[in-house]
């Protein structure tokens, strides 16, 4: 683990609450435990891990002010939703904020809420390691997808798909348009 990603986990542990930077710590170390196995840039993954939800716990009208500033687009049902809009904020903060010059891990930061329609490896294992990290507790069979997060992305990144549709189709929130257009892809893959 580089030093960089080091010094950024304090940075980091200051803007999250208590819950959330366990929750970060898990992922990044899932992330980097499925870079491991599937032979991605470790440091990439642990740094994606790292900095997936810098941007969750700010609230609603700080997230609205950083897109601006930013010049982060958003969508109506992000606006609407303003849970989905820590993943697009937070790979430009990535970015601008804490210094990453990988577009590879800004841009898995930026899909890892919605997952995207052909998502490289990286992508897939932020994804991944975000559903499955040793905190989580409330989705179904997630021993069978943390089992199969170790044999095959593509399978895993098609049962979380699948649970988070029918968890979402059983809820009023709407279903962002990425969420559907990756769950084809991948399921009429
Ligand atoms: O940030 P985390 O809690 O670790 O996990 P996440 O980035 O997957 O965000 C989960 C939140 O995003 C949760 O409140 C459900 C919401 N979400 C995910 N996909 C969709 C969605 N919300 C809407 N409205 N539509 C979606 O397609
Ligand atoms: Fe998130
Ligand atoms: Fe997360």
């Amino acid at each position: 683990m580089n030093e960089k990603i080091v010094k950024l986990q304090h940075r980091i542990e200051k803007k999250l609450d208590e819950y959330r930077y366990e929750h970060t710590l898990g992922v990044m170390y899932t992330a980097g435990a499925l870079a491991m196995c599937h032979e991605v840039d470790m440091n990439e993954a642990l740094l994606a891990g790292l900095l997936h939800d810098c941007a969750k716990c700010y609230p609603d009208d700080k997230k609205f002010e950083l897109c601006e500033k930013y010049n982060v687009e958003l969508s109506d049902v992000e606006r609407q939703n303003t849970a989905l809009i820590h993943a697009k904020l937070g790979a430009v903060l990535a970015r601008e904020k804490y210094g990453v010059e990988s577009e590879n891990v800004c841009q898995a930061i930026a899909t890892h809420t919605t997952g995207a329609p052909a998502m490289d490896k990286l992508q897939q294992i932020v994804f991944i390691a975000d559903y499955i990290e040793p905190h989580r507790d409330r989705a179904g069979r997630l021993d069978e997808i943390r089992h199969a997060a170790f044999e095959d992305l593509d399978e895993a990144c098609r049962m979380i798909l699948t649970d988070t549709l029918t968890y979402l189709s059983d809820s009023p929130k709407t279903i962002d348009p990425m969420t559907k257009k990756t769950y084809d892809y991948y399921i009429s893959d």
